[in-house]
């Protein structure tokens, strides 16, 4: 029988990886979509990719911003499932790149979706979309009927995004579906996303590698999940008779003091010596409380949650000291503090 094959977009990030592993173990021809960079971007796959006979995972060039090479990847490809995870994903970055934000992140899922329309090809597509998407709403927890509110370009580019979804279901009779998650961390989490900042700051202090961590609004609260529990909720949404959009999401939510308290007591230490406030890492608009209800997804998908709250930090910080030891990164005690207080925005 022939091996079914996913196209992944975003393969290079959190979510890619862990995805990636997840339809190789079902036995997928995985395709990824991949970006020049003048640095190496692969960290998170390169364990999955051994020679690709072997592997079942192949890497194309291309870019969200390029209709040509994702007409292309198409056109070679004729994947049976594809997976939009690219975007330009920070939230506070995008205040910065407002524009850039919008053409990935909002004209790319577009640019992917006009090419399905015109490759002849009907593949089944997952839209990454957000609850960022919510924003502000007064509702809590939210569900897939609450309305959207959205407070930054990267939620307005979201929110383009999942419309544009929406309507080629609608309009083109097409299999394409929106997983609105909340927020979903990991090990391979970037480090300039808050709960990573905190894990891997937190093990330098315990390393002895950095004396202090600066961070920005201590009391928004959010709904962390364990992504590689996410991904499955992907494939999921793929794999039912019609197509829909789902929320998942932990039904918890923690603030990041709350992070700290978790993160900190795990390695013996107390936060309040080490963590500084600076107004550099504030939003020009903050989400304040997201808290989703994933009931939906319970109900009709079977999905549900592996790892809680407490689960994942020490999930997160365990590897973050586990990884610094073993790489003797905590040899030099000064080595790459700077580069490293500069990157975690
Ligand atoms: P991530 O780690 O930031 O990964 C983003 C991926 O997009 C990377 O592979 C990146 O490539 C790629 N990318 C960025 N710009 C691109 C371009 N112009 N062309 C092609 N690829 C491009 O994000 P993540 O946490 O895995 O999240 C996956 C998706 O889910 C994103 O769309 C994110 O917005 C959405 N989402 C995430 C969460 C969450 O909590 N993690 C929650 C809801 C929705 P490089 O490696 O080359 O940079
Ligand atoms: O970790 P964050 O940067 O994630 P945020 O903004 O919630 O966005 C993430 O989750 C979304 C899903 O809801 C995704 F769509 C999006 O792609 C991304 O993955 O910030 C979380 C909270 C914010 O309220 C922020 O203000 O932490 C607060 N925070 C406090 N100090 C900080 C910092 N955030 C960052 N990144 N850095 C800080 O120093």
């Amino acid at each position: 029988m022939q091996k079914r094959k996913a196209l992944i977009t975003g393969i290079t990030g959190q979510d890619g990886s862990f995805l990636a592993e997840l339809l190789l173990a079902k036995d997928y021809e995985v395709y990824g979509i991949v970006r020049r960079s003048s640095s190496f971007n692969r960290g998170r796959i390169d364990h999955l990719h051994q020679p690709s006979e072997i592997s079942g995972l192949r890497l194309i060039y291309g870019d969200m911003n390029d209709s040509s090479s994702l007409n292309k990847a198409l056109r070679t490809v004729k994947p049976d499932e594809i997976y939009n995870l690219a975007a330009q994903s920070h939230v506070r970055v995008s205040f910065d790149i407002p524009e850039y934000t919008g053409e990935v992140t909002a004209l790319g899922t577009l640019r992917m979706l006009e090419a399905i329309r015109e490759s002849g090809i009907s593949p089944r597509f997952y839209q990454a979309s957000s609850s960022e998407l919510f924003g502000n709403t007064p509702e809590i927890p939210q569900h897939e009927t609450t309305p959207f509110l959205p407070r930054s370009p990267y939620a307005i580019s979201k929110l383009f995004a999942y419309w544009t979804t929406v309507n080629y279901r609608e309009s083109y009779n097409m299999f394409a579906v929106n997983g609105i998650l909340f927020n979903h961390e990991s090990e391979r989490r970037g480090e300039n996303f808050v709960s990573r900042k905190i894990t891997r700051s937190a093990a330098r202090i315990k390393l002895g590698l950095q004396d202090k961590l600066v961070l920005g609004n201590l009391d928004a609260r959010r709904d962390w999940g364990y992504a590689k529990d996410y991904v499955e909720a992907m494939w999921l949404m793929l794999q039912q008779d019609k197509p829909d959009d789902y929320v998942i999401a932990t039904g918890e939510s923690h603030s990041v003091r709350d992070l700290l308290d978790v993160c900190f007591s795990r390695i013996d230490l107390d936060w309040h010596d080490y963590v500084e406030i600076s107004p550099h890492y504030f939003r020009p608009s903050e989400v304040n409380h997201l808290m989703g209800d994933a009931s939906k997804a319970l109900r009709e998908l079977g999905w549900r949650p592996t790892i809680n709250f407490e689960g994942l930090i020490h999930i997160m910080v365990d590897a973050d000291l586990a990884d610094l030891q073993a790489n003797n990164k905590f040899q030099d005690p000064n080595a790459g503090e700077l580069e490293y207080q500069r990157a975690a925005r």
